[in-house]
């Protein structure tokens, strides 16, 4: 199985989750992704973990919009770190998504990132990041990332009128 399992209520995330994956695949980490849903299909929630547990899957990035359960029964079932990304929904644009992940009471962590596309793509840095600590051509290529992206920045530092 891929090291990074990124997982989403609805096949409707995936415009958003897509961003997790496009980090990874340019950091060159394998992920693999999934819809499960906590509400629509909770026994496939509990299997998907139950697998991943005994795969030894390092890290698992969990999408979900409103009220949106799913990083945090997911977390429930697992010991592997879990990041949650709050997916905007239609009547409150993700502030609940947000306010729902990132609420977990004592005892059950989930890591919350912001919401939409740059929580969904930090998501994908973390759990590379996350990789390598154990994967050190992972974590010279998280390196390399910041490079180019400081560059980038400074590369186009003087601002003047058009
Ligand atoms: C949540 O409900 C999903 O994560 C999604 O963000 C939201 C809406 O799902 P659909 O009605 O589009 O399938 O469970």
């Amino acid at each position: 199985m891929a090291p990074v399992l990124i997982l989403m209520g609805s096949q409707s995330d995936w415009p958003v989750m897509q961003k997790a994956a496009e980090m990874l695949e340019s950091l060159n980490v394998k992920w693999q992704a999934k819809v499960v849903s906590a509400h629509r299909t909770p026994d496939l929630l509990k299997s998907t973990m139950e697998q991943a547990e005994q795969d030894g899957v390092p890290v698992v990035i969990a999408g979900a919009g409103g009220a949106a359960h799913l990083p945090g029964m997911l977390a429930a079932y697992t010991a592997i770190p879990v990041f949650g990304v709050p997916v905007p929904s239609k009547q409150l644009k993700g502030l609940d998504s947000l306010l729902s992940i990132v609420q977990m009471p004592k005892g059950v962590a989930v890591g919350t990132l912001a919401i939409g596309d740059a929580g969904a793509a930090n998501a994908g840095l973390l759990a590379a990041q996350v990789i390598g600590s154990f994967d050190s051509d992972v974590r010279k290529r998280v390196h390399e990332f910041r490079t180019a992206q400081k560059e980038k920045v400074m590369a186009n530092s003087d601002l003047e009128l058009p």
